[in-house]
């Protein structure tokens, strides 16, 4: 009995500390990964995934914000052309639809409401992404656009946020879960079959 609620004891403090990533923002160009900006915290609510950021150094008004597939912000060449954080790759789009979206609509998984930037270049106004859970950000990658988001592939692709100006990768859980808990065996599933998704 002893035994058991040292155990449900660990168990609510393991699953304490994983409620919250905080995750590092920095700029990004065409040299690579510049100065760090600030973090972006991602916690998990009874509503879904609440983004609050903390940033300076950004150009004021409307941002396009994304969940991208991989956790890189290194820069990607193509055709002699170089992009900034083009190592994230694109959006997170697990269920392959194909198309750019809203945050609460069929689309990429990883579109995000827009991130507001107020007149001194700082943004903290925090954003809900009702889709996601906290294991999808693990292992990817923030990413903030030039322009706006119009939430759709037209008239120009992918809301038309166009370059990629800040970037941070989500660091993955700190701990391994621990031997014989139901993490541990949820996590062993997903590593034997990869393609669920
Ligand atoms: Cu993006
Ligand atoms: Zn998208």
């Amino acid at each position: 009995m002893k035994k058991t609620i040292a155990t449900l004891l660990l168990c609510s403090v393991a699953s304490t500390a994983v409620a919250e990533i905080m995750v590092p923002m920095h700029l990004v160009t065409d040299q690579g990964v510049g100065e760090k900006i600030g973090f972006i915290t991602v916690s998990q609510t009874t509503h879904g995934i609440q983004l609050k950021p903390d940033l300076r150094e950004l150009p004021p008004g409307m941002r396009g914000f994304h969940l991208h597939e991989k956790g890189s912000c290194d820069t990607a060449k193509k055709d002699g052309k170089v992009t900034p954080a083009g190592a994230a790759g694109g959006h997170y789009d697990p269920h392959k639809s194909g198309k750019h979206g809203a945050p609460w609509g069929d689309g990429h998984k990883g579109d995000l409401p827009g991130l507001y930037v107020n007149t001194s270049g700082t943004s903290t106004q925090p954003l809900a992404a009702p889709r996601l859970t906290l294991e999808d950000f693990y292992g990817r990658a923030l990413v903030i656009h030039a322009g706006d988001d119009n939430y759709s592939d037209y008239p120009e692709p992918l809301g038309g946020g166009g370059a990629r100006i800040a970037c941070g990768v989500v660091p993955e859980p700190a701990s391994e879960p621990a031997p014989g808990s139901d993490k541990e065996a949820a996590t062993k599933a997903e590593k034997a079959q990869p393609d669920m998704e």
